[in-house]
């Protein structure tokens, strides 16, 4: 009799604290969506009041632009064109060479290259005016068998070879001496002789002009000074005064089928001798 009051009561207990368990779960529960209510409302708080706040600047911001575009609108005839801008360019800065002209480095030609180069220019053909255009025969000018008359004078192309002073003698001889180049066209008609008369490139004829007497002033045969503004120097090394073959240098010109060169005036060259024509008219 006993037990059966016992295990109701038990029963009774289990019930009672089952159900105090489930209330406690739904209060947790309950409380939980509260909080998740909560906590939205305030993220969409916060979201209005961000976009009223983003809202208010965009207003601001066109307030802004319409200042900004009314204050362009008055200012631009303000405005000078751009075209109308002159440009100042900075004037180039020049620089005066004051360097003298003789301190740019000269190069010695030895012999042998300018040798070669005289090779070289040698075979270049005849250029005009050809040997024919040339007048040779005046009949008003006599000149003796064996010398070419040109421009009133006698020139002799000698075939033998002599030192400078030697080929002067031998011009004196003759009733002249080394031939002096007083015009381009005196020039013209002896480079042309030459070249019909050039048998190798070292064929080269001695003309009436010698710096002998004091280095680098040149003088023709009659003493008369080298004119400056014409002269024949192959190219501007020459004339130099190379001591490598003579220690007096270079003090006597010879001439080539095109240019002068300075050589020692002790080598061997044929030469070339002018006297005045015999005047056949008044
Ligand atoms: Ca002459
Ligand atoms: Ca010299």
């Amino acid at each position: 009799m006993m037990n059966r009051p016992q295990k109701y009561i038990e029963g009774e207990a289990l019930h009672f604290q089952r159900e105090k368990s489930n209330n406690a779960l739904k209060l947790r529960v309950a409380v939980l969506v509260v909080c998740v209510l909560l906590v939205s409302a305030l993220v969409v708080i916060y979201l209005l009041f961000e976009l009223l706040t983003t809202r208010e600047m965009l207003r601001n911001l066109e307030l802004k632009q319409g200042t900004v575009q009314t204050n362009v609108a008055e200012r631009v005839p303000e405005i000078t064109p751009c075209s109308t801008v002159q440009p100042t360019c900075p004037e180039p800065e020049v620089k005066i060479i004051t360097e003298p002209c003789n301190t740019i480095p000269t190069t010695t030609l030895q012999p042998t290259e300018i040798n070669m180069l005289t090779q070289s220019y040698s075979t270049i053909p005849p250029t005009t005016p050809q040997p024919l255009d040339i007048t040779t025969d005046d009949p008003c000018y006599k000149c003796e068998d064996g010398w070419k008359q040109h421009g009133g004078k006698c020139y002799f192309f000698s075939t033998s070879k002599s030192s400078w002073n030697e080929s002067s003698t031998e011009c004196i001889t003759k009733g002249g001496d080394l031939v002096k180049i007083d015009s381009s066209e005196e020039q013209s008609f002896l480079r042309i002789a030459i070249q019909q008369k050039i048998k190798s490139y070292d064929d080269l004829f001695w003309i009436g002009l010698t710096d002998s007497a004091v280095e680098g002033r040149w003088l023709w045969v009659d003493g008369s000074p080298l004119n400056e503004s014409l002269t024949f120097w192959f190219f501007h090394d020459e004339p130099d005064d190379w001591t490598g073959e003579d220690p007096d240098g270079k003090d006597c010109a010879r001439m080539g089928p095109m240019y002068w060169f300075g050589i020692s005036c002790k080598v061997t060259h044929r030469s070339i001798c002018e006297k005045p024509a015999v005047a056949l008219c008044d």
